[in-house]
């Protein structure tokens, strides 16, 4: 069966799945790599601005990037959850993060440049942007998440791919890994308290991304008096 390359048959969600749902993603899997190759178009222009930010100031902006494709099982989740029609069209045009690069920041200010540096480039169309940063999410989560479009052609065929890239510090990514960890893998629901102490930790990693990034700009201001 055509679908077995593209999923993990022995995962119960798929067996549970509507006949419209596994019509649907049959259908995403015949257009699965233009978002593959999306993501390698976006990563090369990131690894380029970073390139370019060592040369032009001797600074490297990125720690690492990492980049994944929604599972199918999750982007059926999302259409559900959304309430969307399962149809092609839905999932192209509504889904926006089945393409997803995540670039880990060494500071704060490092996101904001590659950010902008990376609007800037060619080939890319600004679709949208919530700065989780600026405005943290209750439970405490920090990123910037930019949502740009990117044409790609594969053979005679054309698309207007969306990427979602978010971008975070070392410390912001430390936080997200582990309660992401912590809520998903352990399905937890947390109390009131470990609430409390998840958005405390994440303000102190905040307050340390600052205070990190004083320390890298007097360093810098060192550099340039010397020169
Ligand atoms: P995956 O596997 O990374 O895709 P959504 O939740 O996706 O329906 P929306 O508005 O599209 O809604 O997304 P949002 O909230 O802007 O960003 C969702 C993604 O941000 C999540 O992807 C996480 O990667 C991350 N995220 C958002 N909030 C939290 C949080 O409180 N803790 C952690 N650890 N990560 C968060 P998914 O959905 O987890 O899945």
């Amino acid at each position: 069966m055509e679908i077995s390359n593209k999923i993990d048959v022995t995962d119960s969600s798929y067996f549970r799945m509507d006949e419209q749902s596994k019509r649907l993603l049959k259908q995403y899997f015949k257009i699965e790599n233009f978002y593959r190759y999306a993501l390698k178009e976006m990563q090369i222009k990131i690894e380029n601005i970073n390139d370019y930010c060592e040369k032009s100031v001797a600074h490297n902006p990125i720690h690492n990037i990492e980049s994944r494709i929604k599972t199918p099982v999750n982007i059926i989740e999302k259409m559900h959850r959304r309430g969307y029609e399962m149809t092609l069209n839905n999932l192209e045009t509504k889904l926006y993060d089945i393409a997803g690069l995540r670039v880990v920041c060494n500071y704060i200010d490092d996101i904001y440049r590659v950010n902008d540096l990376l609007k800037m480039q060619s080939g890319v169309k600004f679709r949208e942007e919530k700065d989780y940063i600026k405005n943290p999410k209750p439970s405490g989560y920090r990123s910037l998440h930019t949502i740009l479009d990117v044409e790609i052609t594969i053979g005679y065929s054309k698309k207007i791919v969306p990427v979602e890239i978010q971008f975070r510090t070392i410390a912001m990514d430390m936080w997200a890994s582990l309660e992401h960890e912590l809520r998903y893998k352990a399905n937890n629901v947390y109390t009131d308290d470990e609430k409390q102490r998840l958005r405390k930790h994440s303000d102190d990693l905040y307050d340390i991304d600052l205070s990190m990034q004083k320390l890298y700009i007097r360093k810098s201001a060192r550099e340039t008096e010397d020169d």
